[in-house]
């Protein structure tokens, strides 16, 4: 059996999902199925229309049960690039994808979808788990350069040829797989393409001598998405940033920058113990940094009480079209102070993995 055949239950029941929500979907939903079908028994697969793919692309978002961000997950741009499946496309509609979303700091959410897997032509792949990231590295002496997060797509990099890194916050190149096994091209992000803010701290003027940063533009580019049966591996998405995913994982997590000791030293904090609570201290004013920071230079990013707040109204907004949200406590809840967000003190209706349309992690 060839791998990337429609599921034809599958197929059945999105357009069905995509008639009953969507009022002017137009046509007889029957005649729309006897279609899908015959495309699929005829080739394996069949052809989304584009609202179709619009519907598809926004309803796996509502359908992400750890994003928080889901109040606005009708107004997605999605902008569709089927038709291309060459790397040097794929690497430039991204980079293009990114000066959309940045939109000069005004951060519009935007998928871009990529050629689908079909029977006998599988997809090709972005490499990167997101399309901006820093490299990293551990040095001959064992202490960490860059962002550890990225230290295997960072060595397969250089082993296709990239430089090495030099800088802590070196942007990595995108590397696009035209097939599945196919060795990786890859593709230095243009300047214009990647927006970063320099992080500076509203009391204490040496923390902008710290010299950190971070991308505006969070696009992750290694999830599936899958419409109806269809598969389209080559899918990047983006939102904005909430803080804390900078201020409190990023750049404190001990597994990535780990500078909540350089940030508690340079805020005289006493380290001799736990008791202290210098890490918790060096993690506030971290992420007041990060939030002071975006701000000032005109990029969007929600802090994480006021995503909690948009949340709970998106699940709100759902129970009125008669729909359950399903969220994961455990990433909704922000990685700081989450006893003082509303979405720590409640309990969520359970996440059913077969739900579809979806995000799915890459196998
Ligand atoms: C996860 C926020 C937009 C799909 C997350 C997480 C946060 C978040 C905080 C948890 C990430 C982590 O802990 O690493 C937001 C915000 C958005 C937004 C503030 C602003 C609009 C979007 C969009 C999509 C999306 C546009 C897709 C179209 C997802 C998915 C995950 C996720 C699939 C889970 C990722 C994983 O499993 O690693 N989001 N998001 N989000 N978000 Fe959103
Ligand atoms: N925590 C990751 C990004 C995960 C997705 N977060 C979003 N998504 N905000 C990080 O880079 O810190 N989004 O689509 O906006």
């Amino acid at each position: 059996r060839l791998p990337h055949l429609v599921d034809r239950r599958e197929a059945e029941r999105f357009i069905r999902q995509f008639h009953q929500e969507q009022p002017g979907a137009g046509d007889d939903v029957r005649n729309r199925i006897r279609e899908v079908l015959a495309e699929v028994d005829r080739t394996g697969t069949y052809t989304h229309s584009p609202a179709e793919l619009a519907f598809g692309a926004r309803v796996a978002w509502r359908n992400a049960a750890r994003c928080i961000g889901r109040l606005y997950w009708r107004s997605l741009v999605v902008r569709d690039l089927r038709h291309l499946a060459s790397a040097d496309d794929i690497a430039a509609a991204s980079f293009e994808h990114l000066r959309l979303a940045g939109n000069g700091g005004r951060i519009r959410p935007v998928i871009t979808v990529f050629a689908p897997d079909r029977p006998g032509r599988p997809a090709p792949r972005i490499v990167n788990d997101q399309l901006v990231r820093y490299a990293g590295h551990r040095t001959p002496a064992g202490a960490w350069h860059g962002d550890p997060r990225s230290a295997a797509l960072t060595a397969q990099a250089r082993e296709l040829g990239w430089k090495r890194d030099e800088e802590p916050f070196q942007v990595l190149p995108l590397m696009v797989r035209e097939h599945p096994d196919a060795r990786p091209e890859w593709y230095e992000l243009p300047d214009d393409a990647v927006r970063e803010v320099p992080l500076s701290h509203p009391d204490h003027p040496w923390f902008a001598d710290l010299g950190l940063r971070w991308y505006a533009v969070p696009a992750i580019s290694d999830m599936t998405l899958e419409i109806g049966g269809v598969r389209y591996p080559a899918a990047p998405f983006n939102g904005w940033y909430m803080g804390t995913e900078i201020g409190a994982r990023n750049l404190a997590d001990t597994e990535r920058y780990d500078l909540l000791p350089v940030v508690a030293d340079r805020l005289g904090f006493d380290r001799s113990s736990e008791r202290t609570l210098w890490r918790d201290r060096a993690l506030v004013e971290l992420n007041v940094a990060v939030l002071h920071s975006f701000q000032e230079a005109g990029v969007t990013m929600a802090d994480h009480h006021t995503e909690s707040q948009r949340f709970l109204r998106h699940i709100d907004q759902e129970s009125r079209h008669g729909r359950e949200t399903p969220a994961d406590w455990s990433w909704i809840v922000p990685p700081v102070s989450g006893s003082a967000t509303p979405v720590f003190h409640r309990y969520y209706a359970p996440v059913d993995p077969s739900l579809r349309p979806a995000f799915l992690a890459r196998t």
